[in-house]
């Protein structure tokens, strides 16, 4: 393999942004996922590599080691930063068609619910994982995600739920969007969510952590 990509997947793995960005301190100075994702475009690395074979595996390695506690939100996030700054450099040729994207990612918080960390996390390792996201953000109502749906028929919809009073508006969008929308796959996730209360609301797959909802999409994607 490409050494950059080496160099790109450590970079993406230890949260370095970009050449001036001070984290993680034993990089200090050296090119970022920034830099790097440039570096391999322009040395003639196909946009297709640079995401499968170092952006996508250093954010599968970021969600193993989240999932196994070995590295924690700060970690993540900054690793997820690196990712979106590479990711940069990529945009304009999924949106040119030469990448094709895995698929569209839908997803938000539920209404009533104004928590966006972890949905972001989980927008973030999916984006990695090549899907195109579209954001709708927090105290995000049914009306909306059955819009976004209409607006993208074949996307996959991820729900958020941070409090247990919002589990209910969950149970609502998840109803109301297979009412209008029957053949949707629809993730949920969020701490308060369990296996059993998926099967209850009828969603299609509940995953505690953003790896799983990765794991997840590339088997559906497949
Ligand atoms: Co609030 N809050 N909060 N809060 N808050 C909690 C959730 C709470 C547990 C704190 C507590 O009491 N111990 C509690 C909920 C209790 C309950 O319902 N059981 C609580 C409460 C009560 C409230 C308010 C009602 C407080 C008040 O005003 N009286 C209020 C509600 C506002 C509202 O939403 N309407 C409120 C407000 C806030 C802030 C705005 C101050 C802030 C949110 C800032 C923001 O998100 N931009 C906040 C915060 C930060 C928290 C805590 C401290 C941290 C949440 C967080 O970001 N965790 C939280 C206590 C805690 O968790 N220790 C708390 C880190 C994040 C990475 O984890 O979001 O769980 P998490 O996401 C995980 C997984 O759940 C999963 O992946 C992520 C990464 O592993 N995941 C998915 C999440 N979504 C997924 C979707 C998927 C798959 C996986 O597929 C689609």
């Amino acid at each position: 393999m490409d050494p950059i990509l080496n160099r790109l997947a450590e970079a993406v793995e230890a949260g370095k942004v970009d050449k001036n960005s001070p984290y993680p301190p034993q990089m200090k100075g050296e090119d970022g996922a920034d830099e790097l994702a440039k570096q391999a475009l322009d040395g003639g690395v196909s946009p297709s590599d640079v995401l499968t074979k170092a952006l996508v595996p250093a954010m599968d390695r970021v969600g193993q080691k989240f999932s196994e506690n070995k590295i924690f939100v700060p970690q993540m996030l900054m690793s997820a930063k690196a990712m979106s700054a590479a990711m940069g450099h990529l945009k304009p040729f999924f949106q040119s068609g030469d990448v094709k994207a895995m698929g569209t990612f839908i997803i938000g918080t539920v209404k009533g619910d104004l928590h966006d960390i972890g949905k972001n996390l989980v927008a973030m390792m999916v984006e990695g994982g090549g899907w195109t996201i579209v954001d709708l953000g927090v105290d995000v109502n049914e009306d909306t995600f059955n819009r976004a749906i209409d607006e993208n028929p074949d996307a996959v919809v991820g729900l958020s739920a941070l409090l247990t009073t919002t589990m209910a508006n969950m149970e609502e969008i998840v109803r109301k969007i297979k009412e209008v929308h029957p053949g949707t796959t629809i993730l949920v996730g969020g701490a308060p969510l369990n296996d059993e209360f998926r099967l209850k609301i009828g969603a299609d797959f509940y995953s505690p952590d953003p790896r799983g909802a990765v794991e997840y999409l590339k088997e559906h994607a497949a």
